[in-house]
C-alpha cells in the first residue's frame, strides 16, 4: 500500500477526534527465552496508521481548532544495531518516506510529548496498554498538572483503540488487495495439503506442506496457529498439537492460513484422509456445506450481523434434526439451545489486520451493527460429534467438520474471497486424487 493510503487513514482518524492528542505505540519485541525473541509482529493499530514495521516507534497525532499535526518518533539508524540486526530507517529516510509533519528520534519523545501536552486537555490512547511511551506521556501530563503557568492540563483520557477499530471495520480497496493476496497463497496451501495427504502421514506433515507454500510465496508468517486435526481431534476446537497420525477412513480438518503485509486470511477445509468421503461423512459434510452456502447467500448491506448468527443457528438446528441427532421440535430446540452441544462456536468474525479483527459488533447503544460494503468476515459453520458421545448416531461419532470462507460485503451483496478453494465433495475428491 502507498504512503498516501496511510496518510489518508491518519487524516480520517484525526477527523474523528475532538481537539486533543492521540498516541499510538508500535509493538515491543517479545522475549521467547533467554536472549532470543519471537519473530517481530507489529501492533495492528500502529501498522494500520503507518505501514511501518519497526519496533519502539511512536505516532503522535495532534488536533487543535486551527490545525492538525503528525509526529513520528523512531529509533533511527545505529551502526552497532545495524551490524547485528540490519539497518533501521534513518531520520532522513523516514522524513522522505512518511507523509508526516515531523520525524524525531525516540530518545526525544519524553521532552517532546511534554511540550505537546501542555496545550491540550484530551489525551487519546490505548487505556489498557502498559507500553512505556504511554506511561511517559501520563507522567508528563501529571507533571504539567503541577506546573505553574501551564494553562491547560490533560483532564480526559479517551480510548483511541475504539476509534481505530471502528475505522478498521470498513476495508479500503488497498486493504482488500492485501487480504486477497494472503488468500491467494492460502488457496495453494490448502490444495497442496489435499494433494499430498496420505494415510499414515502425521498431522504436522500436512502443516509442513502448507508452510512450505506460505514461505515459498513470501508469506513469512501464519495468520494464527494452524489446526491440523485428524479424526476425532477435529472435535477439539482449538487443537494445535498436530502430532497425531492420519488414519484410514477418517477426515482431517485444517484451519490454517497465512498473513500478507500484516493482513490475515482465515480458511478451514475438511477432507477425507484417503481421498474418498464415506457415506456418513458425506451426509454430515453436505449438511454443514448447505448451512454455509445459505448463510453466505444471505450476506448483503443492511442485514444485521446478529441476524446472521441466529439464522445460522436455525439452519444448524435443522441440519441436526435432518441427521437424526436431534429429534424434538425446532422451536423447543432453539429455545433450549440444544444445537450448542454440537455447534458450540459462532458463525464467524471480522477479519483484517487481525484474524479476529477487534472491530465492534454493536453500536454505541449496544445494538447489532448492520452489514456495510467493505466489511470482511468469516463464515464458518461446523458440526462436531465426539467419538464418545452416545447421543449421536454411531456412524457419525468421531466426525468433526468445519467449512470456513472469508467474505467481503459488496454494494449489492457479497464476494466470497476464498471461492477458489475447492469445497464441494466432488471437487475435494478430485483434488485429493490429483
Ligand atoms: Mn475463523
Amino acid at each position: 500500500m502507498t504512503e498516501n493510503h496511510f496518510h489518508t487513514v491518519r487524516q480520517t482518524l484525526l477527523a474523528q477526534m475532538e481537539e486533543g492528542v492521540a498516541i499510538i505505540v508500535a509493538a515491543s519485541p517479545k522475549t521467547r527465552s533467554n536472549d532470543t525473541e519471537y519473530p517481530y509482529r507489529q501492533n495492528s493499530d500502529f501498522y494500520y496508521l503507518t505501514g511501518f514495521n519497526e519496533e519502539n516507534a511512536i505516532l503522535v497525532l495532534v488536533k487543535t481548532a486551527a490545525l492538525t499535526h503528525t509526529l513520528l518518533f523512531i529509533e533511527g539508524y545505529n551502526a552497532d544495531y545495524a551490524l547485528w540486526n540490519g539497518a533501521r530507517l534513518s531520520l532522513e529516510e523516514a522524513r522522505q518516506r512518511f507523509l508526516v509533519d515531523d520525524v524525531h528520534e525516540r530518545s526525544h519523545y519524553a521532552v517532546s510529548i511534554a511540550e505537546v501536552l501542555r496545550e491540550h486537555t484530551r489525551l487519546y490512547l490505548d487505556l489498557y496498554s502498559e507500553a512505556p511511551a504511554l506511561t511517559e506521556a501520563k507522567k508528563a501530563a501529571h507533571a504539567l498538572h503541577h506546573t505553574r503557568g501551564v494553562k491547560r492540563h490533560i483532564r480526559t483520557l479517551i480510548d483511541v483503540t475504539h476509534l481505530i477499530h471502528t475505522l478498521r471495520l470498513i476495508k479500503t480497496p488497498g486493504e482488500i488487495a492485501m487480504i486477497r493476496h494472503a488468500i491467494g497463497i492460502t488457496l495453494h496451501a490448502h490444495h497442496e495439503a489435499m494433494r499430498v495427504c496420505r494415510v499414515g502421514m502425521k498431522e504436522y506433515q500436512l502443516q509442513a506442506a502448507m508452510n512450505y507454500v506460505f514461505l515459498h510465496n513470501g508469506a513469512h508468517s501464519e495468520a494464527y496457529g494452524a489446526i491440523v486435526a485428524g479424526g476425532n481431534h477435529a472435535n477439539t476446537l482449538h487443537y494445535i498439537d498436530n502430532q497425531d497420525v492420519l488414519r484410514e477412513g477418517e477426515l482431517v480438518l485444517i484451519d490454517a492460513a497465512c498473513e500478507w503485509e500484516c493482513y490475515a486470511s482465515d480458511i478451514t477445509r475438511t477432507f477425507p484422509i484417503n481421498g474418498t468421503f464415506s457415506p456418513a461423512q458425506r451426509e454430515v459434510y453436505n449438511a454443514v456445506l448447505n448451512v454455509q452456502l445459505a448463510v453466505i447467500e444471505a450476506i448483503k448491506p443492511n442485514v444485521k450481523r446478529e441476524w446472521l448468527q441466529t439464522y445460522s443457528e436455525e439452519l444448524l438446528c435443522d441440519a441436526l434434526i435432518h441427521l437424526g441427532v436431534l429429534s424434538e421440535d425446532r422451536t423447543a430446540l432453539m429455545e433450549a439451545k440444544a444445537y450448542k452441544k454440537y455447534a458450540p462456536h459462532g458463525i464467524g468474525h471480522w477479519m483484517g489486520l487481525d484474524v479476529h479483527d477487534p472491530c465492534p459488533y454493536v453500536d454505541e447503544a449496544g445494538e447489532s451493527l448492520f452489514l456495510q460494503e467493505g466489511m470482511v468476515m468469516t463464515i464458518e459453520p461446523g458440526l462436531y460429534f465426539r467419538a464418545d458421545d452416545e447421543s449421536v448416531p454411531l456412524e457419525y461419532r468421531g466426525i468433526g467438520i468445519r467449512i470456513e470462507d472469508t467474505i467481503l460485503v459488496t454494494e449489492k451483496g457479497y464476494e466470497n474471497l476464498s471461492a477458489g478453494i475447492v469445497k464441494t465433495i466432488e471437487a475435494i475428491e478430485a483434488m485429493c486424487k490429483n
